[in-house]
Parts: structure tokens; sequence; C-alpha cells
């Protein structure tokens, strides 16, 4: 069981490999979309300190606000992925 948060966009193409890699991993999240003007993103520049999404929250890991998607890929990879059983 997981405890994660993706903040994303519709027609974001660096979510989307996100969001492959957690229906990959069959992990169940959080989506919150974010608005598509940067100046209204104030809720993801909060736990992450910038504005661009993807943004992961993995509280259950000390995870606040991962932004970078190959990062975040390679996380969900490391942490739940098969080499983490
Ligand atoms: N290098 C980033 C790029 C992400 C990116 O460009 N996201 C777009 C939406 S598809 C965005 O939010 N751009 C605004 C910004 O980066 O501030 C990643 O791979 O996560």
């Amino acid at each position: 069981m997981s405890n994660l948060v993706l903040y994303e966009l519709d027609g974001c193409p660096y979510c989307a490999k996100v969001t492959s890699k957690l229906e990959e991993l069959g992990l169940e999240y959080e989506s919150v979309k974010v608005p598509s003007a940067h100046s209204e993103r104030t809720e993801v520049e909060e736990v992450s300190g910038q504005t661009g999404v993807p943004v992961l929250v993995d509280e259950d890991n000390g995870v606040e606000g991962m932004s970078e998607s190959d990062d975040i890929v390679a996380y969900l990879e490391e942490t739940y992925g098969n080499a983490a059983n």
C-alpha cells in the first residue's frame, strides 16, 4: 500500500511518463491537476519550490516534492519495482 500524490497537467508528456510507470507498477495515487497558468500553481510551488510538473509526494518515504520526471520514474522503480522486493 502506498500513499502517493502526483501533481500533474493533462496533456503533459513528462507527466504521462510518470503515470505510465505508476500504472506499470500497479500503484494507486492521488492526482492533483495543476492550473495551466504558472502564476496559479501555488500548491505545487509550496511542496516543490518550483512550478513545473510532474511533482511526486511520497510522505511514507520522506519524499516531499520530487520534480524531475526521470528522477521520479527511477525513484518509483527503485522503491516499488521488482528490485525493491
Ligand atoms: N525536465 C522536466 C520538464 C517538465 C516540464 O517541462 N513540464 C512542463 C509541463 S509538460 C511544465 O510544467 N513546464 C513548466 C516549467 O517547467 O516550469 C521533467 O522531465 O520533469
